[in-house]
């Protein structure tokens, strides 16, 4: 049955291009004249020409502003680009998964609310609505994935149940207490859950659920396929970064065909890596973002590190803000294997398009001698049998001449049974690197 498109906010989301960018330049000028009171962009603004947002004339003016790392965020921490007095901020929360000095970023009040309005517009753009019964299987806490989806969920009337990550009998528990018909997870967990459900043989009839929103961390369309085939449910893409308040930056309509990043309340570039130029659209570069919709610390022209490129032809649902790309990977993940540049999601497109392949992976780089050795440890699926060895060696062989023809590396495939790998309640860790580094 076609999707009925519904929306959340239904002027914004559909307002003209000139309307859209005539938001964005009021917004913008409110950035800039924030960012000039902070310790950290005053001098940098300065030194562009831009003494206030008088002189933030046109959205091209863009181009002017210094670029924002998360080096210059971790040399501001704590407080240096905070731009409202400390009694102002309700809230702070912090990106996950890094080691030494954590970026931090603050909210108001009025940040926190619309923020909230981003992830309900969001949610809402899947199809859900106030009698949804949602559990969040997430981690709460400093991780924006938690607190930014309950908020965004009880906007729209749902029912949230705050479960939290781990714990999958609990969590089949809770679904079949509560009716539960949409889930939130990063996409490693809910494969996780498909196997664990097969495990301990829960009733997939016993079980309401619809729908899953599935992001945090890079995936696959085939990944999503397998997700959505094997649990029966419709699974949304969702990105943000916490740098970008947390969820609700970019996400999935029902026509499952790319994110529409809201663009009232950031603006979006792709440049190249390198020369950080704009990419012509459609083409593949870093994502950059400038937020337009915080208060408490503005952050102008940020380097996300992350890999997209704009969908130009118009979504089917109507709305107007653009589309990004499944985003593929980040241009810190790439590994360069004896000289061959590789990112670990085209070798998840390879194996995950595998019906044989099970729900987990792991990609191991060693040295060995003077060579890099690639190894990819895979879980097979409940339909190959472990001691039958001439299938298993068949289908390894199969598996190492598809990576073989798409990466151009000869990878050593190592087939394990289900639930032999290690597996993480929030992003996964895909890559084992001991190679030593340089210094
Ligand atoms: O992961 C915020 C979030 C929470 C997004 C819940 C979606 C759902 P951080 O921990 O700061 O914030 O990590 C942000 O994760 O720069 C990307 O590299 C990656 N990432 C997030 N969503 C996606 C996605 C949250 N849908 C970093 N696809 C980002 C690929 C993603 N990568």
């Amino acid at each position: 049955m076609a999707p009925s498109y519904q929306y959340w906010h239904p002027e914004m989301e559909t307002l003209s291009r000139p309307e859209l960018e005539a938001h964005q330049l009021r917004q913008l000028k409110r950035m800039v004249s924030n960012a000039s009171r902070t310790e950290f962009y005053r001098p940098r603004l300065l030194e562009a020409g831009i003494r206030g947002e008088a002189d933030i004339r046109s959205l091209a003016d863009l181009k002017r502003l210094p670029f924002t790392t998360k080096h210059d965020l971790r040399a501001s921490f704590p407080y240096g680009m905070l731009c409202i007095p400390l009694e102002e901020v309700i809230r702070l929360h912090a990106s996950s998964g890094t080691t030494g000095t954590p970026t931090t970023i603050y909210f108001n009040r009025e940040d926190i609310r619309r923020w909230t309005g981003f992830v309900a517009r969001s949610i809402y753009s899947t199809g859900c609505n106030k009698t949804d019964v949602f559990q969040n299987m997430i981690t709460y806490g400093l991780f924006t994935g938690g607190l930014g989806f309950h908020a965004g969920g009880e906007e729209v009337g749902m029912l949230v149940i705050p479960s939290g990550s781990g714990n999958t009998t609990r969590q089949f528990k809770f679904m079949q207490d509560f009716g539960t018909t949409v889930v939130h997870a990063t996409p490693s967990f809910l494969l996780h859950v498909e196997a664990k459900m097969r495990e301990e043989g829960v009733n997939r009839e016993s079980i309401r659920l619809k729908r899953a929103f599935a992001g945090a961390e890079p995936y696959s369309e085939d990944t999503r396929r397998r997700i959505e085939e094997l649990l029966r449910i419709d699974v949304y893409n969702s990105y943000g970064l916490s740098e970008m308040n947390g969820p609700g930056v970019a996400f999935e309509c029902q026509a499952k065909n790319g994110l529409h990043i809201w663009e009232d309340g950031y603006i979006a570039e792709i440049v190249h890596p390198e020369t950080l130029e704009p990419v012509r659209d459609g083409e593949v570069g870093e994502l950059v973002l400038t937020i337009l919709c915080r208060e408490a610390m503005p952050l102008l022209r940020y380097r996300t590190r992350d890999l997209s490129a704009f969908y130009t032809e118009p979504c089917p649902c109507g709305r107007t803000h653009r589309r990004l790309r499944r985003i593929t990977g980040r241009t810190d993940d790439m590994l360069i294997i004896n000289g061959v540049n590789l990112f670990p999601s085209q070798i998840e497109e390879v194996i995950m398009a595998v019906k044989e392949v099970g729900n987990n992976y792991l990609i191991v780089v060693e040295k060995e001698g003077v060579l890099d050795r690639l190894t990819i440890k895979i879980e097979v699926g409940p339909t190959i049998f472990m001691d039958d060895t001439r299938p298993l060696n068949a289908l390894r062989e199969r598996i190492r001449k598809t990576l073989q023809a798409a990466i151009t590396i000869n990878a050593r495939v190592e087939l394990l049974e289900p639930g032999s790998l290690p597996v993480s309640e929030g992003k996964a860790t895909r890559v084992l690197d001991s190679r030593p580094r340089d210094v």
